[in-house]
Order: structure tokens, then C-alpha cells, then sequence
């Protein structure tokens, strides 16, 4: 009953969140991108234009690397509750349950924030084999979200090579980590015809995310038309989203989009996302080598510490980009 409560209450708080159509879809016409085709950049520019999202296979990340780091983050979320509290609250960085963000957003998970991955913010009291996974995982993966960048840069053709990846190469670059656990979440699944939200409705702030999770379904993204289609999941690969910063540096042709995640009933969902953001003082706004003849910029310029401080003002499921449109009267 108790549990139940808590579910109607998670649900309440999303009331306020104008929702896609929800659906049961699976989406099979997901993009993959397998970094061995010569054609890789094409798909990935593609991919981002139509769905800012896509898969990634062959990716050359060790995959040990990635089973280690999931075992010892399982290792953390099965510590006593009040051991994993002592890592809290996560601001920037440490344990979370339930609460989202600082504005009252709840979601049926538990997790460990690393808030800014580049300027070495250590979690006093980490073991050190999971603090030193967690470092090895990310630079990997931001080699990885380099290669990405550099692809889309000769894809669209807009100049130096690094013009987009030393966004996220740089020392100072505000790159974050999370580790997410979300609960099986039984028997009141779904509560009065809605389904359980393990983390709420949203577009991610920075360029571009990596995630990878274990075998567990839930992972949602919104089609264009504004459907909801699920995401089979795939502990081998790893999913990329655009995010907002992306979406006003190409002046809207890739599209940041809009995920949430959906408990399951039976099996606990573990994933690892890595957050590829620019440095603090960088300046957002549409590539100038991207800018056709006349084209309108859509969006004001704005520094990276500017945008980061509005978005967590905001609720969760919020259009963040919206306060910048210039179309919004700044
Ligand atoms: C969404 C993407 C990342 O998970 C995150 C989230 C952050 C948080 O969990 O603290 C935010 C959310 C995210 C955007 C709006 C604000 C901030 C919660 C929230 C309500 C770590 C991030 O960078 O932005």
C-alpha cells in the first residue's frame, strides 16, 4: 500500500508535463551505426536529423572494461541504504533516490551523480576500484563521442576537423557521469492505466550522451510525430542521444530528443551515461560554416554556465530550449 502511494505520487508529479502519445511500440527502425562502414558519418548525420538518436556497434570500447564497471556499480547500489545516503545529496556529485534535480522531480530510481567528470571532482568515500573504473570508462567514451563529432564534422563539411570535438576534448570541458539503478517495480504496474516512470520525460542539456545499459527493457525516446516507441535494449552497444546545446549549434537540423525511462516489473535496469559537455565559458550558438545564405539563427547566443544554470531551474520534463528561441522576445 505504502508502495503503492508512492506510485500515485510519482505520477502526480508529472500531471503538469504535456506528454507524447503514449504507445507500446517497439521502434525497430532504429538507426545503427557500425563504425567499420565506410558510411558510418552518413547514417550518423542522418540519424541526427531524424531522431537524434542512434546506435552504436563496433564501437572499440572493451566490453570488459564496461562488464567490470557495471558489476562494481551493482556492488554500490546493493550497499545498505544508509551507507549509500552517506554519499548524498548529489550536488554536483554523489547518491540520489528518487529525487531528480533540484525542483521536486521524483522517478523510481536510485543513482550516483559524478557532476563535472573533467575538473577530477572525487566522491570522498568511493572505492577506489570504482572511482578508477568510472575515469577509465569515461575517457573511452569520450574518445569514442570525439570520433562521433569529428564524422558529423566532415559529414556536414563545417571546417577544422577538432571544430566540435574540442568541445568535449578540452581540460575544462563540463562533461558529467551517472550511474542509474531502477528498481524492479512489481505487481502495480501500470497504476490506473498509466505506466510506472523510472526517470521522467526530457531532453538532455549538454551536446551529446552515451548510454549503456544492462539487458533490461525501458529506454523511451519521442518520434517527430510525437510517439512514443520503445528502445529493445542492447547491453552490447551504446545509444547516443543529441542534446540541446547540439541542437543550436546546427541551428535545429539535429533534432535533441526527447527519452524517459519506464520501470520493468521483474528485472532491475542498470545503466551508465555519460554526458558530453562543453567548457563553462563556451559560447552556444549555430556554426557560422553551417549558415546557409539568409538563414536566421533560431536560437539567442548563450554561454554554456548560462544555459546550465536556466536548466536547473527548471523541471524536468520542460522545454529548456524554448526561453532561448528568438522567436521568445529576448
Ligand atoms: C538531464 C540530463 C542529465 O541526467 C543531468 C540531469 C540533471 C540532474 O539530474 O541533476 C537535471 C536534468 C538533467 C535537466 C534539468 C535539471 C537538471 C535535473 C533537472 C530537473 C545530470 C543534466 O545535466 O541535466
Amino acid at each position: 500500500m505504502e508502495v503503492l502511494s508512492q506510485t500515485v505520487n510519482i505520477l502526480d508529479n508529472f500531471n503538469h508535463i504535456k506528454t507524447c502519445k503514449p504507445s507500446s511500440r517497439i521502434f525497430t527502425a532504429i538507426p545503427v551505426v557500425d563504425f567499420s562502414d565506410p558510411d558510418a558519418k552518413t547514417k550518423i548525420v542522418e540519424a541526427c536529423k531524424e531522431f537524434g538518436f542512434f546506435k552504436v556497434i563496433n564501437h572499440r570500447v572493451p566490453i570488459e572494461l564496461v562488464a567490470k564497471l557495471e558489476s562494481e556499480a551493482v556492488k554500490f547500489f546493493n550497499l545498505s541504504q544508509s551507507d549509500k545516503e552517506n554519499f548524498g545529496p548529489p550536488n554536483p556529485c554523489g547518491y540520489g533516490n528518487r529525487k531528480i534535480g533540484p525542483n521536486g522531480d521524483v522517478g523510481w530510481v536510485e543513482y550516483l551523480l559524478f557532476g563535472s567528470m573533467n575538473a577530477q571532482l572525487i566522491l570522498p568515500g568511493i572505492s577506489e576500484n570504482l572511482w578508477s573504473l568510472v575515469n577509465d570508462y569515461v575517457s573511452a567514451v569520450r574518445n569514442m563521442v570525439c570520433e562521433v563529432l569529428e564524422m558529423i564534422t566532415e559529414e556536414l563539411k563545417i571546417g577544422p576537423k577538432d571544430v566540435l570535438s574540442r568541445l568535449i576534448k578540452d581540460e575544462k570541458s563540463d562533461s558529467c557521469f551517472r550511474l542509474n539503478r531502477y528498481p524492479p517495480c512489481p505487481e502495480i504496474q501500470p497504476v490506473n492505466g498509466r505506466t510506472l516512470i523510472g526517470f521522467g520525460e526530457h531532453t538532455d542539456p549538454q551536446i551529446l550522451s552515451v548510454l549503456r545499459s544492462n539487458n533490461t527493457s525501458g529506454l523511451q525516446i519521442c518520434l517527430q510525430d510525437g510517439t512514443w516507441v520503445s528502445v529493445p535494449p542492447d547491453h552490447s552497444s551504446f545509444f547516443f542521444n543529441v542534446g540541446d546545446s547540439l541542437q543550436v549549434i546546427t541551428n535545429g537540423r539535429f533534432r535533441s530528443v526527447r527519452h524517459r525511462l519506464l520501470t520493468h516489473s521483474l528485472k532491475s535496469r542498470v545503466s551508465m551515461v555519460y554526458f558530453g559537455g562543453p567548457p563553462l565559458s563556451e559560447k552556444i550558438t549555430a556554426l557560422s560554416s553551417l549558415m546557409e545564405d539568409g538563414e536566421e539563427r533560431l536560437y539567442e547566443e548563450f554561454t554554456w554556465s548560462e544555459y546550465k544554470k536556466s536548466a536547473y531551474k527548471t523541471r524536468l520534463g520542460e522545454n529548456r530550449l524554448g526561453l532561448f528561441e528568438k522567436s521568445a522576445g529576448h
